[in-house]
Formats: structure tokens, C-alpha cells, sequence
């Protein structure tokens, strides 16, 4: 295997890579290689840097120093390095949730004039949810109150997440009974920096128990409001045929790439690429006219509502700039790599960042993203793009691209394997049970270049699949199987029999594609929907659920993990991604302890069909508790089959 097939799985990613390499241009990769070998103590998670005292190291092997300065032991400083990472990944989230209920306000208000309301029947929904009584009133009347509440519950002095009401009772009395039902998102985070101090909490078990209640402060509250606002402006994503890879990039036209995660902009670009003054603009400079594309989850949003095409995930964003074919890349919050200042240096894209609470040293272009101005923003900038085109030199767009149908949501699974007129779960619990689809999981997560892009996500979803196992996905991981043409109804033919069977009766993929890191908030309540549906337990840890991030980069991964977990469902990342090892005690509880308390608990595995096939043990072990693991007679349908079923 030779240097790029073993930075990326992706042959479009080889091509770029080979040709940045040839020509001397440094990229991620280059720059993890400079950084070998990296610190074993941070790998451990047992470096300390958190007092004047310090820093401070543990000895793995015993033979230096087993405390920090002040006493802190290994399991200490592990829990302390976890919390962190947890409160810096919620805050990640539930920021970009504050802004998104920000806007919605000021939509609402009639200040962000450019914004409206795309899904009023799930404005009602959420306002009932949040405890608010539509009544007769106007939708907009009612999206005042909720973004007022909305707004509140980051900062709330009172009182638990409203979202969380939505999981299971018996979740919820897990979760009261070990004092972690989530408080204000704000709250918590403050209060993992508190604990996490110097002197202050100094007993690993306790310092988790608040890096859960943050974790879940995200995922059943920040997270779970941004996807639901978002829904709300700009549409509930509903399946539709999509592309994607650096291959969507049109040679004449003006290419625009947003990257980042906030979609309160880049929802605007779409809008402002399509109208006419815009359009016309592109011509006036010779080009066909503007293709907009997205990396990361910026792009997992606009491709749910709006079919925009994917250019690439994580791993991609200094690829498309190398293909000299990117008049701008539009950046807000979230996985942009200062890196990207570098190889811009070598071609013509214009980088221009648009968030006020994210400059980037060498990116002198700054359009700062105003609510009450969206749409001229979006238009300033598309002009700016548009003005660039002239400065193209050459340019190498490689011809690798995939169709993938996404938007699944927990509400078009509802609808799908339900029908339209008696949306259910009843026809996925039913299938689950009668073992054609032996249960569901959760392949999630970023890129990172300590393994080969892409590989861990799609060698572990072509396993789930062929064993029958339904694959649900977002974020980083998404775009992955993507790549690989796993999300079309095509790749039933890469499933087992069962699996098979139901995805060519309703016509999906046996690979989901549920949107973006903030959306796997829909999986919990697809999880919750399931317990409710019944007939596959009482609790959310009681179903036939697994999930994995083999790929991890962010802190935002460890947060989603934790939640995860503390919903009741087994998780496994890659050992090299999950810096807390070097304390015996911690791995003892999130490997074991942690089961016995919420239901769901960490695993660690390097090898991804290992690691499919210890959550594909769980999902077995689910199932024997469950009683359903009973010999069933397998039968593919063709249609003459079903033809007589309907006589
Ligand atoms: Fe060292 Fe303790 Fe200070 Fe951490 S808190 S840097 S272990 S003295
Ligand atoms: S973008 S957090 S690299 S999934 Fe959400 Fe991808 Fe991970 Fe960023």
C-alpha cells in the first residue's frame, strides 16, 4: 500500500493528495507526521495542566511520579481531562443551539426579515413539547414564545431541560436517580470548569456524574433545540436523491464551498445563489453560473433540506481547495482548520469568515453574519466569490462523485416504514422483533488522520449491513458512506437477507442518512420512540442499539459518546481517540461500572470489524434479553410472492 492509499480510503482524496505531495504543498497529514511521536501522557490522558503548580505527569509504569504536585492521582487528572473535553463539546453544541434560537427570535419579531417559518406544523409540535399552548394564535405569535423559552433554557436558573421530558420515564428515573437530569445547558458547563478546577471535586465516579449531566444537557437540550429550530426555519429534511465528493464542482462555474456548522448563513447562500441579480452577476464574468457545496456539517444540513451537493467531509477541506477550483470557502464555527490559510496561499480561493465569535489569523476577509441582514450578507459574499472567478488559474477537479439519498429523520422513518396515513414505529419494531433486521447502529463521527480516511466508518457499516443490522449515520461519518454509494437503495444488495428484504419492500437504503453532528439528537428520540412503540423493552437501553465513532477528531465526539452512554447504549471509539487509559480505575468504570448504572456503557476497539462485531454481540445479547432471539424462517419476497400475499 503506498503513502496516500494510507492516508485515504477515498481514491479522489489519493488523486488530490498525490498531486499536493508532488507538489510540495504540506497538508494535515504532513503535519501529524512532523508531530510523531506524539506525547504519550496526553494520549493517556494523564498530563495536568490545570494549576501554576504544575504541569504535572503521571508515570504509566510506575516508576515516576504517581501524583501531581498537589496530590491529584491518575484517575483524577483522567476524569478531569474528560469532563473537559465533554463541557468544551456540549458548549460546541449547545452554542450553535443558542444562536440558532437566537435568530429564530428575531425571525419571529419580524427583525430577520430574511427568515420565516418553513415547517408550521412542527412549530406546533415543538411549542406544545416546550409546554406551550398554540391555541388559535398566529404561527408567528407562537414562534415568539418559543424562542423566548428556547433562549431560556440555555441559561435558566430553575429547573431541568424541557427536552429531556421526551425520553422514557423509565430513562428519566434512571437519570433522577443518579442526580444527573440535566440542568441549563450553562449551568452545567460552568459547573464541569468548577469541579474541574484545582481543589475542588477529587473523586473520579463524582466528576463523571457531572460530565454526564452536561453530556446530557447537549444532547437532550443545546443539540436537540438547534435541530428543532432549524426544522422549524428551514424545513424538516425529507428524503431526496443528493451527491457528493470533490467531483460536484463544476469547472464552469463559480464554485462556493461553505464549511463549518451553523446553518443560519449558509441556509441564506442557497437562497441568494438562486436569485436572478445573482445569477446574472455570474454570467457577467463568463461563468454557467454558481454551485454551492458544503464540507462537514454545514454540508450534512443543506444537503437534509436542500439537496445542495456534499464536496467532502473533515478530511477534505484542504482537497478542495487544491483543486484550484474554489472561488471562496465560507467558514463559520467548528472543524476549520487553521491549516487552510496555508494552502490557500498556493491558489486563488478566497477564505472568508462570517461568525463573531470566530476570526482566523491569516483570513483577512471577515463578513461578519448579521440576522437582520442575512440575505445582503449571503449576496456580498456571493459577489465577492463571483469577482474571484477571474483569478482562476489551473485547475484539477478529479471526476469522483456518488449519489446518496438522505434526509432521514426520526419522523420520515415514521412515515416511511409507516406510511404517510398511519405513521409508526410499528413496522420497525416488528421487523426488529421478528429478526429480518436483528437491530440498529449508529455509525457517527469525524475523520482523523491517525487512521485512514474513511475506512473505520465504511469497513464497519458494509459488516453491519451484510449481518442484517440497519445502519443510521451523521456528521463526518455520513459523508464517508456516502462516498462509497452505501446511502442508495442500490446498496440493499450489499445487505443480509432480512435487512435486504425490508429496504426493497419500502424502498430505503440500508444506510440512513440522518444529517449532521447536532442531529444525533434525532437518533435519541428515534431510540425513545422505539421503547414507546413497544414490544422491545421499557427502557432505552433495553433495544437492540450499538454505536460507534472509529474516527473521532473533536471534543464535541466525547460529549455525543457520553450522552450516548447515559441513554443506555454501548458505544465504541478507537482506542487511540479516547485519552483516558492511563488510569485503570476510570477504564474500569466506563468499560463495566457505568453499565450497571445507566444501561449503556464505552468500548474501545482499533480494528473496525472488531469493533462491529462486539456491538453486533450486544445487539445479540439485547435480543436474548428481549426473548425475541427465536429461529426465524427467512423468505425473500419477490413480486409474484407478494402478489399472492395480496389475494
Ligand atoms: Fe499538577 Fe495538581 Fe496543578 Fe494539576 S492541579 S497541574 S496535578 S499540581
Ligand atoms: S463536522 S465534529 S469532523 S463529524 Fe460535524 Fe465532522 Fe466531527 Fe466536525
Amino acid at each position: 500500500m503506498g503513502e496516500k492509499e494510507r492516508k485515504s480510503k477515498d481514491p479522489v482524496a489519493q488523486e488530490m493528495i498525490q498531486r499536493l505531495e508532488e507538489a510540495g504543498i504540506e497538508t494535515v497529514w504532513d503535519r501529524f507526521e512532523k508531530q510523531q511521536p506524539q506525547c504519550g501522557f496526553g494520549r493517556l490522558g494523564i498530563c495536568c495542566r490545570i494549576c501554576g503548580m504544575g504541569p504535572c505527569r503521571i508515570d504509566p509504569f510506575g516508576e515516576g511520579p504517581e501524583k501531581g504536585i498537589c496530590g491529584a492521582d491518575a484517575d483524577t487528572i483522567v476524569a478531569r481531562n474528560f469532563v473537559r473535553m465533554i463541557a468544551a463539546g456540549a458548549a460546541a453544541h449547545s452554542d450553535h443551539g443558542r444562536h440558532v434560537a437566537h435568530t429564530f427570535l428575531e425571525m419571529a419579531e419580524g427583525k430577520a426579515k430574511d427568515y420565516g417559518i418553513k415547517d408550521p406544523v412542527k412549530l406546533r409540535t415543538v411549542a406544545r413539547l416546550m409546554g406551550i399552548d398554540p391555541g388559535d394564535r398566529s404561527d408567528k405569535e407562537v414562534a415568539v414564545e418559543l424562542g423566548e423559552k428556547a433562549l431560556e433554557e440555555f441559561g435558566k436558573t430553575e429547573g431541568t431541560q424541557i427536552m429531556a421530558e421526551r425520553a422514557p420515564e423509565t430513562r428519566k428515573a434512571v437519570w433522577k436517580k443518579y442526580g444527573v437530569l440535566p440542568r441549563a445547558v450553562d449551568r452545567e458547563i460552568v459547573e464541569c470548569m468548577h469541579r474541574t478546577t484545582m481543589g475542588v471535586d477529587q473523586d473520579y465516579r463524582h466528576l463523571m456524574l457531572q460530565g454526564t449531566r452536561a453530556s446530557l444537557a447537549d444532547g437532550w437540550g443545546g443539540s436537540m433545540l438547534a435541530t428543532e429550530l432549524q426544522d422549524i426555519m428551514f424545513g424538516t429534511p425529507t428524503p431526496a436523491v443528493g451527491e457528493v465528493n470533490l467531483g460536484v464542482l463544476k469547472e464552469d462555474e463559480v464554485n462556493v464551498i461553505v464549511h463549518g456548522h451553523e446553518p443560519v448563513l449558509s441556509e441564506m447562500l442557497v437562497e441568494a445563489s438562486r436569485q436572478p441579480d445573482i445569477k446574472a452577476k455570474a454570467r457577467a464574468v463568463g461563468a454557467k453560473g454558481i454551485t454551492l457545496a458544503g464540507i462537514c456539517c454545514t454540508a450534512n444540513e443543506l444537503l437534509m433540506r436542500h439537496g445542495i451537493p456534499i464536496a467532502g467531509n473533515f478530511l477534505h477541506q484542504e482537497l478542495a481547495i487544491a483543486t484550484g477550483a474554489v472561488e471562496a470557502m465560507v467558514v463559520d464555527v467548528q472543524c476549520v482548520m487553521q491549516g487552510l490559510t496555508e494552502i490557500a496561499k498556493h491558489y486563488h480561493t478566497k477564505l472568508i469568515s462570517t461568525s463573531p465569535i470566530a476570526r482566523i489569523a491569516g483570513v483577512d476577509t471577515h463578513v461578519e453574519f448579521r440576522a437582520d441582514k442575512a440575505l445582503d450578507t449571503a449576496k456580498e459574499i456571493l459577489a465577492m466569490a463571483i469577482e474571484n472567478y477571474k483569478n482562476r488559474g489551473e485547475t484539477h477537479i478529479p471526476k469522483g462523485r456518488a449519489k446518496l439519498i438522505s434526509g432521514f429523520t426520526h419522523e420520515t422513518i415514521n412515515y416511511m416504514l409507516g406510511g404517510r396515513f398511519r405513521a409508526s414505529y410499528r413496522p420497525l419494531n416488528d421487523n426488529i422483533i421478528n429478526g429480518k433486521i436483528r437491530g440498529i447502529a449508529a455509525v457517527v463521527g469525524c475523520n482523523n488522520p491517525k487512521t485512514m480516511q474513511d475506512e473505520n466508518h465504511t469497513a464497519m457499516v458494509r459488516h453491519f449491513i451484510q449481518n442484517d443490522v440497519l445502519v443510521v449515520t451523521t456528521g463526518c461519518g455520513q459523508i464517508a458512506c456516502a462516498k462509497e454509494g452505501l446511502m442508495t437503495p442500490e446498496a440493499a444488495r450489499l445487505a443480509g437477507p432480512g435487512l435486504r428484504e425490508v429496504c426493497e419492500t419500502v424502498g430505503i437504503p440500508p444506510v440512513l442518512a440522518c444529517g449532521s453532528c447536532v442531529d444525533n439528537s434525532r437518533l435519541l428520540i428515534a431510540v425513545s420512540e422505539i421503547v414507546k412503540e413497544g414490544g422491545l423493552g421499557v427502557d432505552m437501553c433495553d433495544v437492540p442499539v450499538a454505536g460507534a465513532c472509529l474516527e473521532s477528531m473533536s471534543e464535541k465526539a466525547i460529549a455525543i459518546g457520553q450522552y450516548v452512554v447515559a441513554s443506555g447504549v454501548y458505544t465504541v471509539f478507537n482506542t487511540d481517540m479516547l485519552p483516558i487509559l492511563g488510569s485503570p480505575n476510570m477504564k474500569k468504570f466506563l468499560f463495566e461500572e457505568i453499565e450497571g448504572m445507566f444501561g449503556g456503557k464505552w468500548g474501545i476497539e482499533s480494528d473496525p470489524i472488531k469493533a462491529a462485531d462486539s456491538m453486533i454481540a450486544h445487539i445479540e445479547g439485547k435480543r436474548d434479553k428481549l426473548g425475541i432471539n427465536r429461529a426465524v424462517e427467512r423468505k425473500l419476497y419477490d413480486m409474484e410472492a407478494r402478489r399472492q400475499l395480496a389475494f
